[in-house]
């Protein structure tokens, strides 16, 4: 791989390809350490990303799910900064990631499965929807308060230091995240404990309402990573190559004993913040166009491909067309799957059920035969 396609501290974010999918500069992809199978296979995940976002929110409108979060918009900062871990790493997302999951291999139907609490899903339908995670690819389930997930980075970083593993962290989180406490806690305690840490700031410009300017200076994010004595780099979020490049260069660092990063990848939320939200009543619809019109990252990447001669219209059909196969068949198998049933509320806090709790699961599963023979509750299997 060739070194120093990139600096720290940048005022203009580092970019690999522009807005219509031309090289800023000479490099090949072996200089990034991707193929072109790589590349491929990162457009098929953003495409996916992008498709199931307009299956979560079927499922939501036709009631189905109760809640949805869409990363519309941010496929390329998801699913390249994701590509630059491996499955021994540790992901920590925000409320926003599922492109993430889905490049860590999160089954199709589990993750629907989530959405509409389903038994399949391997948190039982317990957490809301959106909030997924999976102990088996080592991703931490989404807890919804803004910024805590960082100072447990850098926790789950220390204990990687304790248990001298070489395993390194990834962890998440927004534009609005980064003015809370909790980033500063996390960034302090990771650097002075050295920890492998890769911190990943999606800066979508907007905190539902509150917009990028008004909770930050003039100076990019990832510039507050001088005052910690750490690199930070400022990142085009919407060029998969380039958000590639820096996450894998700062995976290798923290792998190496080389300690924390903090990225910043400039990307932009189409949607709403949540099914929950309304950004007409914020937010000036024109800035989405100019996003979507200039720096969408699925229409540049496909340019890049095609103007590297890898691609043409007829990859790019069969591509919509099996990520729409892979998506309803996932659906399909979400919906099959039976609501968890009551007795599922008392598992997995304690290794068995202490007495106590067995009594109110009795008394629960008593009541719930009687709501079922009234017809009250559905029966779930
Ligand atoms: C401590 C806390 N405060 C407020 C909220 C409500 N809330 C949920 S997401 C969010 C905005 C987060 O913005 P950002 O970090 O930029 O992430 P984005 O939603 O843009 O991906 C807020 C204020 C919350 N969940 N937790
Ligand atoms: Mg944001």
């Amino acid at each position: 791989m060739r070194t120093q396609l990139f600096e720290p501290f940048t005022l203009e974010p580092i970019r690999f390809i522009d807005s219509e999918g031309n090289p800023t500069f000479e490099f090949s992809l072996e200089d990034i350490g991707l193929t072109v199978e790589d590349l491929k296979k990162i457009y098929y995940y953003m495409v996916l990303v992008r498709r199931f976002d307009d299956k979560g929110m079927i499922l939501t409108r036709s009631g189905k799910a109760a809640f949805y979060v869409e990363a519309k918009g941010q496929e390329a900062a998801q699913v390249a900064s994701a590509y630059a871990f491996e499955d021994k790493d540790w992901i920590i997302p925000a409320h926003r990631e599922h492109g993430v999951y889905l490049v860590r291999g999160y089954p199709l139907e589990e993750m629907f499965a989530q959405l509409m609490a389903r038994e399949m899903d391997p948190n039982k339908g317990r957490q809301m929807p959106a909030h997924w995670g999976k102990r088996e690819l080592k991703i931490l389930t989404i807890s919804s308060p803004v910024g805590n997930q960082i100072p447990q980075a850098a926790g789950i970083g220390m204990a990687i230091n304790y248990r001298k593993t070489d395993e390194v962290v990834g962890v998440y989180f927004g534009d609005g995240a980064a003015s809370q406490g909790d980033f500063h806690v996390g960034l302090n305690f990771a650097v002075v404990f050295n920890t492998p840490v890769v911190f990943i700031c999606q800066n979508n410009q907007w905190a539902i309402s509150v917009p990028r300017k008004r909770q930050n200076p003039e100076l990019p994010i990832a510039h507050r990573a001088k005052g910690y004595g750490i690199e930070g780099f400022y990142v085009d979020g919407n060029d998969p190559l380039a958000t590639y490049s820096v996450v894998k260069y700062a995976v290798d660092k923290a792998r190496n004993g080389g300690g924390p990063t903090l990225i910043e990848l400039q990307t932009y939320r189409y949607g709403a913040h949540s099914t929950a939200d309304d950004p007409k009543r914020y937010r000036d619809e024109e800035e989405v166009e100019v996003w979507k019109k200039l720096w969408d990252p699925i229409k540049r990447t496909r340019m890049f491909l095609e103007k590297n001669g890898w691609w043409n219209e007829k990859a790019e059909e069969l591509l919509w067309k099996r990520v729409e196969d892979e998506l309803n068949r996932a659906i399909e198998i979400a919906e099959n799957s039976p609501f968890p049933g009551p007795e599922t509320t008392f598992e997995d806090v304690f290794s068995y059920i202490p007495d106590f709790l067995k009594e109110e699961m009795d008394e629960l599963l008593e009541e719930w035969k009687e709501r079922e023979r009234l017809g009250l509750v559905k029966k779930h299997h």
